[in-house]
């Protein structure tokens, strides 16, 4: 047995458990030229489970696997032969990719089920998943169902002639079959990353872009955006901002203008230095922000203090080619925000102002997206460097356990006013002397729709808050089969028509589906798919009795409501899912949170997929020497197996405005220093 294998062994028991489920571990091998290297296909599924062949192939996008021979399991995994493999064996290979196959029914099973392994080894469901959840290189998908059908090849040849044919392969006929292809095939918490592509793609939310770290927005994603804009314009609104429109364009000898802080992000600004086959005269830049486009203009058009406040927002889109891994919507290097830009005569009032854009950004994220954020302002070492003091809004991901920061209010004091002489006499007499403007700027970007996705979507796909989904509700008529008459058949649509066009009357988004090619269950999976917050369900009983039964995404809760009270119920539904999505996501973030006071705590806590909150000392060497010292996954006992994988440090993510007590004479949690207040620290985006 070799050393990695033994501690597999270790989470194994070799108890013999009578009514142990068993499962088997199978390699297959894919048919590949005999010059090339083969991908082995590792599928762990049930015994009881027919694993076919064809399907492996087409989810693995290989042809013709076949299971592998002794020789290349030991190659891959030093199994002694493929009649011994089982788990552990994966362990041995640490450096060449494989794909591994988790079969939906031992996904299915309760986390303590006994599995029974060949060898007589036993192991419990939920270690058995953890431990291949961790493997580095497996090219995991999980939640298969090998009962599926295989989809046939579109060619030409098989479309079908006449019309008979067709009707043959019509949705109705392939119906569910086809829907679990058509559904996610991976895991949330197994396969994260996979899951999310699968889940913004499939819930039409998302496209892929031929040019690397862009992407298409589609319309649900858009319609989320759009619902964003209308409250928080509406907000600013009220306040006094008005909005506008700047050129996207920058050039040089502007952009250069703010040297100082630009310097930084230099590497990340995109040229035109082109138009068709000729080479511009003077390059321009693609605003990455707007601050150095803005400015100018402010200092022209702010004769005297009467034209302050000036308040300005924009909606737009900004480019920051970003080298880092791109990721949909959090990492983009072209994306959509508002940026606003403000310039007061006194400080109390731009201060004050700062505060309330905060507070409606993390208004966004609770009363629309329902996802829960913490507000702070950012440390020194995090804070913009044009500002005077950054806060910020920031939330959680769970599966990950990293911190991710929502948006952010800047006060920029007189750093930029003084720069771009944005100033006015003093109102006290021109004696006195000028009054540089106290400045502002705020932004929130669609980076906030891949939060809300991460937070509240599941292994069915998409779940989208009632307030911001473009569709809050879809009615799809059950129940109707060969002996429903059609006058029966009519009634069902025209009063489900009728139900529309009355929600649709009191500004419910609804609309109905009534396409006759199509089962129920199917479509029930496609709205699912599509996180269509509320389905309502009308069938011949229903109709009877008046009523509908109304089924909500997010916890699969159904409630049969009268016609009649729809209207008024349906708002109310929706007004509970919202509070009950939320508060399932800020007991996550609240229990990730954790407080602690000793340094030897701090990366335990922090593989634990925590966000930390401890006491500092608010030095920038300090918050430095925690990232390092928190970079490796070190939790005091063991260290990570692939050193070349290191996980990345905590960085301060804020110091939240809400602190604990402090007791007196409290040490930092790093260093010997006083602390001076308590910092949230955690792995982030
Ligand atoms: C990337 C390239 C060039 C961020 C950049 O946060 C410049 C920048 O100035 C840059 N990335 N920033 C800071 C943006 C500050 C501020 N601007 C207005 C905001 C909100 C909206």
């Amino acid at each position: 047995m070799t050393t990695t294998t033994e501690s597999f062994a270790k989470l194994c028991s070799s108890a013999v458990t009578d009514d142990a489920t068993p499962i088997k571990s199978l390699v297959f091998k894919p048919k590949t030229p005999k010059s090339a290297t083969p991908i082995p296909i590792v599928v762990i599924a049930l015994q009881s489970t027919t694993t076919p062949s064809s399907l492996i192939a087409q989810l693995t996008g290989t042809k013709d696997p076949r299971l592998a021979k002794d020789d290349l399991i030991k190659t891959f995994f030093a199994a002694p032969s493929a009649g011994e493999f089982n788990l552990g064996h994966l362990l041995n290979n640490s450096t060449s990719e494989y794909h591994l196959l988790i079969d939906q029914h031992l996904v299915d099973l309760k986390d303590s089920t006994i599995l029974k392994l060949n060898g007589n080894l036993f192991i419990e469901k939920s270690k058995a998943i953890e431990y291949l959840n961790e493997l580095k290189v497996a090219k995991l998908q999980s939640n298969i169902d090998f009962t599926t059908e295989v989809k046939p090849q579109n060619t030409s040849k098989q479309q079908p002639k006449d019309k008979k044919e067709k009707k043959a392969l019509a949705p109705s006929n392939a119906t569910l079959e086809d829907a679990k292809l058509i559904g996610i095939t991976v895991d949330k918490a197994l396969d994260f990353p996979g899951w999310y592509q699968q889940v913004l793609t499939k819930g039409e939310m998302l496209d892929y872009y031929d040019v690397s770290g862009c992407y298409i927005l589609r319309p649900t994603s858009y319609a989320i955006w759009e619902n964003i804009q209308t409250y928080f314009d509406s907000k600013i609104k009220k306040m006094g901002v008005r909005n506008a429109y700047f050129p996207m364009f920058v050039s040089s000898r502007v952009l250069e203008k703010e040297k100082d802080h630009i310097e930084g992000f230099a590497p990340e600004v995109a040229w035109v230095t082109k138009a068709g086959s000729s080479d511009l005269e003077e390059p321009v830049a693609i605003r990455p922000t707007s601050e150095t486009v803005i400015y100018p203009y402010y200092a022209k058009w702010v004769q005297s203090h009467r034209d302050l406040p000036l308040r300005l927002n924009q909606w737009c889109s900004v480019v920051r080619w970003e080298f880092k891994h791109p990721q949909p919507f959090l990492r983009t290097r072209e994306f959509l925000w508002q940026e606003g830009h403000t310039a007061f005569l006194s400080e109390e009032e731009a201060k004050e102002e700062v505060l309330e854009i905060l507070h409606h950004y993390a208004n966004i994220y609770k009363e629309l997206l329902a996802v829960p954020v913490v507000q702070g302002k950012k440390t020194e070492k995090e804070k913009f460097a044009g500002a005077s003091f950054t806060t910020t809004v920031e939330g959680y991901i769970p599966q990950t356990g990293r911190g991710i920061q929502g948006g952010t209010s800047h006060h920029l004091g007189q750093n930029f006013s003084k720069m771009f002489n944005l100033s006015v006499e003093n109102p006290l007499g021109s004696e006195h002397p000028k009054v540089f403007a106290y400045q502002n700027s705020w932004g929130l970007s669609t980076r906030s729709i891949g939060v809300m996705v991460m937070v509240h979507s599941d292994n069915k796909g998409l779940v989208i808050p009632p307030r911001v989904a473009e569709n809050q509700a879809v009615i799809i008529p059950v129940g109707i089969t060969k002996k429903t008459s059609i006058e029966q058949r009519e009634l069902i649509h025209e009063s489900a028509k009728e139900i529309e066009a009355q929600l649709r009357k009191n500004d419910i988004r609804v609309f109905g589906d009534y396409n006759d090619n199509y089962t129920p269950g199917w479509k029930f999976s496609q709205y699912e798919l599509k996180g269509i917050p509320l389905r309502i369900e009308l069938g011949p009983k229903d109709f009877e009795k008046q009523q509908v039964v109304v089924v909500r995404r997010n916890d699969s809760k159904k409630i049969i409501v009268p016609i009649s009270e729809l209207t008024e119920t349906l708002p109310k539904i929706m007004d509970d899912m919202h509070e009950v999505m939320y508060q399932k996501a800020k007991d996550a973030f609240d229990t990730h949170r954790v407080t602690i006071h000793d340094w030897k705590d701090f990366v335990p806590t922090l593989n634990k997929k925590n966000v930390i909150v401890a006491p500092w000392c608010g030095v920038m060497e300090c918050e430095e020497d925690i990232k390092d010292s928190s970079a490796r996954k070190d939790d005091g006992e063991e260290f990570e197996v692939d050193e070349k994988a290191p996980s990345m440090g905590a960085k301060s993510l804020c110091i939240p405005f809400e602190q604990p007590t402090m007791k007196d004479g409290q040490k930092c949690i790093k260093c010997n220093r006083n602390a001076v207040n308590y910092c949230m620290f955690g792995r982030s985006y």
